[in-house]
């Protein structure tokens, strides 16, 4: 029996298509801590960390937490965050090495998304509809890292402040939206990192631009995911947009679940596609 393990980062609660689990990342203050898992009221956590006068932090699962959920399954496919920005990758690798000690028999592959929570679905996704379609593990060990480098993923950020003070971006990059009504459009690196391409004043300057973005990135009509904070007004209106251009195109939006909700803020929208 085959199992797809990914972290909390991808904002699937469930995915009923394939045998899958997350497993959850933290989120602290130097009072409280909330678990990343299916139970977390999201919308609670984000709320209490935003309003905290104090440091807030994340950390990524402990090595414990990956081996259980590996359990039980002999083929094992991990999806994590980007090992640009979390030790998520590395804590996923380091369990492998423990779990394969005690279970030589079993497969298991680690995928570096290089991405985050939409980009993380589209892997799920192709690894659920290989694995239907009966590939084995090795085509889907090799081929997963060729799909990997043909999507791309863009957000559009309302604060960075969170990004900042964890040291995930440049503090003067962060500093330069503060302001009402701007956000920062910028794209996943090839290296996983964050790489910002303009300041857009308001909603209407942010879809014309990513529209623009998407475009010169060599999409063609391929499938897009799109995760929100709070704001799914403006991820329906994204979507309008680029069916209105591309017809009707295979498209999700879903809520982000706490770590994207924290690192990406109030109103943030990511949205990966295949290009
Ligand atoms: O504590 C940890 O190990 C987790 C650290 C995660 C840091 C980054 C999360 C980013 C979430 C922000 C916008 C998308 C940027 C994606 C670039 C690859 C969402």
């Amino acid at each position: 029996m085959y199992k797809i393990v990914a972290d909390s980062s991808c904002d699937l609660k469930d995915f009923p298509s394939a045998p899958f689990e997350t497993v959850p990342l933290s989120l602290s203050t130097d009072e409280a801590t909330f678990v990343d898992d299916t139970n977390l009221d999201v919308t609670g956590a984000l709320h209490y960390l935003s309003t905290y006068h104090g440091r807030s932090y994340t950390a990524c699962p402990s090595t414990v937490a990956w081996t259980d959920a590996f359990d039980g399954a002999d083929e094992i496919y991990v999806v994590t965050i980007t090992s640009g920005l979390s030790g998520t990758y590395a804590s996923a690798c380091l369990a492998v090495d423990q779990f394969l000690a005690e279970h030589p028999e079993k497969k298991i592959c680690v995928v570096d998304s290089l991405s985050t929570g939409p980009g993380l679905v589209l892997l799920i996704e192709k690894i659920a509809e290989w694995k239907e379609a009966g590939k084995s593990f090795e085509e889907v060990a090799t081929q997963i890292v060729e799909y990997q480098k043909s999507l791309r993923l863009f957000f559009a950020l309302q604060s960075l402040h969170n990004l900042a003070v964890n040291g995930r971006v440049n503090k003067l990059i962060a500093s330069a939206i503060g302001i009402m009504g701007i956000r920062i459009l910028g794209t996943a690196s090839a290296a996983g990192t964050i790489d910002p391409i303009a300041k857009c004043r308001g909603d209407k300057s942010v879809l014309e631009r990513l529209i623009k973005e998407i475009k010169e990135c060599g999409y063609h009509g391929g499938k897009i995911r799109i995760c929100h904070v709070e704001n799914l007004p403006l991820a329906k209106t994204i979507a309008e947009k680029i069916r209105e251009i591309y017809g009707e195109i295979d498209l999700q939006i879903v809520p982000a679940r706490a770590l994207c909700g924290y690192y990406a803020e109030q109103g943030g929208i990511i949205l990966g596609c295949e290009c």
